[in-house]
């Protein structure tokens, strides 16, 4: 079976994180997760402290497995969720969107694990120095909010720069994305696009039908005007707001109010005109709506097939 460091760190069975999706990562789709042997994680990205209080809480009700919740950096109320989570004795944390140097003493002197989400090595290393447990490394064939640097070189490259386990993430969604960023010398994966499609995944019938439908191309990325590129799936939407992005006339405050509430719209009420269907590159591996016990088991199974059956492959 494999595991590794992070699994004896967190206490958790399988070295598989579910990416704690803005609106969707709820504490069902997290328990589910966590249930099965991941760490399943709660999006902190869509609620404000007592929102969030109520969503750990229902996790608690659900699993003593141990979680962890996102906290969304850019969220306006990401102050206010840093607290909650030291309030809620939340055992892990991991960050996204920003830099989370301004919180990271007052997590850590709670005694909260801080994984952050990095995309490059001077974060890893920053972070690392201040005390994160290990780091998520992703690469820029995630969906929603992305750095600039790809899987394949990120990985390695944070791996040689800290002392602390890296799990993968961006373009992995089966046990062959697994097992090369074991190889990566990553300790372990995270995945979003995958858990999209759980049976435990409470987003919408049209939202999952497209997911469940896309190719290899399916997918682009906008929003780079406004810093904060984004991957989605091409949609009505998502071309009319690239369309805009490259119009001179069209303000930033223009594009910014244009984009507001489109990922609640595509996640809540399935709008294929008007929603942002946030997903990542894999979308076309993913073929089938399973629980999160199936595609965990199923990933991990794959990649240790692969790992033993490594040296009749290549030597
Ligand atoms: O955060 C994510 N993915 C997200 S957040 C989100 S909500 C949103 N919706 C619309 C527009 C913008 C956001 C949807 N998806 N992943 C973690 C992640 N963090 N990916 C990349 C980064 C990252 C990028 C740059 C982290 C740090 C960073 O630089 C920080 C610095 O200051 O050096």
């Amino acid at each position: 079976m494999i595991k590794s460091k992070i699994c004896n760190l967190l206490g958790i069975r399988y070295p598989v994180f579910q990416g704690g999706m803005a609106w969707v990562a709820d504490a069902r789709l997290a328990a589910a997760v966590s249930e099965a042997g991941g760490l399943g994680i709660i999006a902190g990205m869509n609620m404000n402290g007592e929102q969030l209080r109520a969503e750990i809480r229902k996790l608690r009700a659900l699993t003593d497995q141990p979680f962890a919740v996102n906290v969304m950096l850019m969220s306006p109320h990401a102050a206010e969720v840093a607290d909650v989570v030291v309030e809620e004795g939340v055992p892990v944390l991991t960050t996204g969107a920003g830099n989370p140097l301004t919180y990271m003493k007052k997590w850590t002197g709670a005694g909260i694990k801080v994984i952050p989400v990095v995309a490059s090595v001077s974060l890893a290393r920053m972070v690392a120095g201040r005390g994160a447990t290990a780091v998520v490394a992703e690469g820029g064939e995630s969906g929603g909010h992305i750095g600039e640097a790809n899987t394949m070189p990120l990985i390695p490259q944070v791996v040689d720069s800290v002392d602390i386990p890296v799990i993968a993430a961006g373009g992995i969604a089966d046990g062959r994305g697994m097992a090369a960023a074991l190889m990566l010398g990553a300790d372990g994966v995270q995945m979003g696009t995958r858990f999209l499609v759980a049976k435990e995944c409470h987003i919408h019938e049209n939202y999952k039908a497209k997911v469940l439908a896309a190719k290899d191309m399916s997918t682009m990325v906008s929003g780079r005007r406004l810093g904060h590129p984004v991957r989605a799936l091409k949609s009505p939407f998502a071309r009319a707001f690239a369309e805009k992005e490259k119009d001179p006339t069209v303000t930033d405050e223009e594009l910014n109010a244009f984009g507001t509430g489109a990922l609640r719209k595509a996640v809540l009420e399935g709008d294929e005109e008007g929603g942002s269907f946030l997903c990542g590159e894999v979308a076309g591996l993913v073929k089938k709506e399973q629980t999160c016990r199936e595609i965990i088991e199923e990933v991990v199974s794959e990649a240790e097939a692969l790992l033993r059956a490594a040296p009749q492959r290549c030597m």
